[in-house]
């Protein structure tokens, strides 16, 4: 029976499995009691229908378009900026970078327009499918961004993934354009500081499995926090790009405390720490038009070295505020594909190709290859909805919140588990609130998670600014703004609000020191046979990732024994499970495909576990899975 099935398989009679499929198979022939691969993911399988995805719930499975997939790039990649960083260096490249006449591009597609889109969620497999393709048909990108920032606890967390793995197949389909990566500084890809010889040995490990150009941030703005990945990242031979954090309004004289002078004083630092490119990093896109070109002049006449912008949509203004920056010799932008973008991700890249129609600096590129990778996205990303929910129209109260683009739609989920979704407005008006409490402050990861909490404290409570100044001695402050206000991120360009900082800490003496300063270093080999023991892996890349995140690392290492590598599945079956009748093909590793039908799901017996039940290449199999509802 099972071989009558294998021959009826579409893929086997259209020939591309052809006989290597069977030679290559022989599992597919028997299955062993144990939790072999294919065990495992009908397990996940199982689990996922019956008890749904984490924090969706069981959800029926929509119907989705099919893919429109892009049509393949074949032959060999041409050569892009990764050669001209191979040749000349990362002081080669910058000056490489500004003999450009047009703007240069930076995709974020991969990294910040999901973060920012739907809470980091898009996964691996959809990404890679095109990859390779978009590094082919738009090989003039200055950058793919597509690593760092929340897409490395997210893929352990909620995708069951490695991030590591994803770099490394990312740079084995597009070796030619550079690989971009958003490091937060002493907080690596975390939300604290570590020690210095973790955040050191993150950077060697990101450079050597691909990572290309390190946009290197602090919170704070605190360059104490960030000149240790700086020359972490020139050691390597790698792009430096410091970033210097926007927030407030250059153009308001009321609002004085990061004022243009600020900034360009912060770019002639990064540029004296070893800055190789340096980036504006407007996380919440408050930079308006004509800000933008006296901001960008300015820095032009006090730094040597490109500037990059980085911005994101939320106002509806930002198209026209990257115009005032090319106008003023911004070097590049970052943009997304369409399907990808606004909202309160990047820019649409083919929008700003057209909005520069007859200007000299309009980008060199396929603009009918954006808008083919775009109808490609456009089918993707419906498969993220439970995730998705940015405001389909401009917000420019943007402006006034001050929220990061990658943070809006991850405190309204936040906002919706607390039951709190009908005091958004609340919300908004209590986060500006906070940071102004805070002392104006900057709003960026993690500094924008202090926030985040602090308001949502304040609201759940029902507490107001007066309440913490009159009774917060008898409050029970989030975690993470009591550790902020203990110097644990470190110290606020202008310092602490005094009287708010005695408050909150009790008594308690905030450390005056830059944070990685008064970590004691990691022993990496203890790390190593701790993981030994675990039976996890060992190899530099997992302990690094247990330094950063080892509970999250150690759940990984959990769910991939009990799951194997669920990866393979497809986006809707990954997130919704299965139908009953319906059958789903997944090509478990190169050129091994297997058929997985859904055939029942019984009843929970009086363990509350339910049967359910499978054809696998033809064959019955049935798993017991334990109903959470
Ligand atoms: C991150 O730190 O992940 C960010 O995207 C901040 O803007
Ligand atoms: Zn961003």
């Amino acid at each position: 029976a099972f071989l009558e099935n294998l021959l009826q398989h579409p893929h086997f009679i259209n020939g591309t499995y052809t006989t290597n499929f069977l030679d290559e198979t022989p599992e597919l022939f028997h299955f062993p009691e144990g939790r072999d691969r294919g065990t495992k993911l009908l397990h996940y399988i199982g689990d996922i229908t019956v008890n749904g995805y984490a924090n969706v719930g069981v959800v029926p499975k929509p119907e989705f378009a099919p893919m429109n997939l892009p049509k393949p790039f074949t032959g060999e990649l041409p050569s892009g900026t990764k050669q001209i960083l191979d040749a000349k260096g990362p002081e080669g490249l910058a000056k490489w970078v500004q003999e450009q006449k047009e703007v240069l591009l930076t995709d974020t597609t991969f990294r910040d327009a999901h973060q920012s889109l739907f809470a980091t969620r898009l996964r691996t497999a959809d990404m890679l499918r095109v990859i390779r393709d978009t590094a082919g048909k738009l090989p003039e990108l200055f950058s793919f961004e597509c690593w760092g920032g929340a897409t490395f606890d997210v893929a352990y967390r909620f995708l069951d993934e490695s991030p590591w793995q994803r770099l490394q197949a990312f740079k084995e389909a597009a070796p030619n354009v550079l690989f971009q990566m958003l490091l937060r500084g002493a907080n690596a890809v975390g939300y604290t500081s570590y020690p210095d010889n973790v955040v050191k040995e993150f950077i060697r490990l990101s450079a050597k499995n691909g990572v290309d150009v390190f946009r290197i941030f602090d919170s704070l703005n605190s360059l104490d926090n960030m000149r240790l990945s700086i020359e972490a990242v020139r050691e390597c031979n790698k792009v430096a790009e410091p970033a210097l954090c926007y927030t407030g309004d250059i153009l308001d004289p009321e609002r004085d405390k990061y004022n243009l002078k600020y900034f360009v004083d912060m770019a002639k630092e990064l540029e004296r720490a070893g800055a190789n490119i340096i980036a504006i990093k407007d996380m919440a896109g408050l930079l308006k038009p004509q800000a933008a070109y006296e901001l960008i002049s300015a820095m032009k006449d006090a730094v040597t070295v490109p500037i990059h912008l980085h911005s994101h949509e939320g106002s509806g203004n930002t198209i026209y505020t990257y115009a005032r920056a090319i106008d003023a010799g911004v070097d590049i932008v970052d943009v997304a594909m369409s399907a990808m973008s606004n909202g309160t991700s990047q820019p649409s890249a083919a929008s700003l190709y057209y909005a520069l129609e007859g200007h000299p600096r309009q980008p060199k590129l396929s603009v009918d290859a954006l808008n083919e990778f775009s109808r490609y996205w456009e089918t993707i990303r419906p498969y993220y909805k439970a995730a998705d929910k940015t405001e389909n129209f401009p917000n420019p109260e943007t402006y006034i919140h001050e929220m990061p683009g990658g943070q809006y739609t991850n405190l309204k989920q936040q906002a919706a588990a607390l039951g709190l979704l009908d005091r958004w407005e609340d919300i908004k008006d209590m986060y500006h609130r906070v940071s102004m409490m805070f002392g104006d402050l900057i709003k960026v990861t993690p500094s924008s998670k202090v926030v985040g909490d602090m308001t949502l404290y304040m609201v759940q409570n029902e507490i107001t600014e007066e309440d913490v100044y009159a009774n917060g001695d008898t409050m029970d402050f989030p975690k993470s703004v009591i550790e902020f206000f203990e110097g644990r991120i470190g110290t606020p360009y202008g310092g602490f609000p005094k009287r708010l900082q005695k408050i909150v800490l009790k008594g308690k003496e905030p450390i005056t020191q830059r944070p990685g300063a008064v970590l004691p270093p990691v022993d990496f080999e203890e790390v190593r046979k701790k993981l030994e023991n675990m039976n996890a892996p060992t190899t530099d890349e997992a302990v690094s990732s247990y330094c950063l995140y080892p509970d999250v690392f150690k759940q990984w290492v959990t769910r991939c024994e009990e799951y194997g590598d669920v990866s393979v599945l497809d986006t809707p079956t990954f997130f919704f499970g299965m139908t009953i009748g319906e059958e789903v093909d997944v090509e478990i590793e190169k050129g091994k495909v297997v058929i997985i039908k859904l055939i029942h799901i019984s009843e929970p017996n009086e363990n509350g576990k339910r049967t359910v039940s499978f054809e696998f290449n033809g064959m019955p199999r049935e798993l017991e899975i334990f109903d959470k509802n």
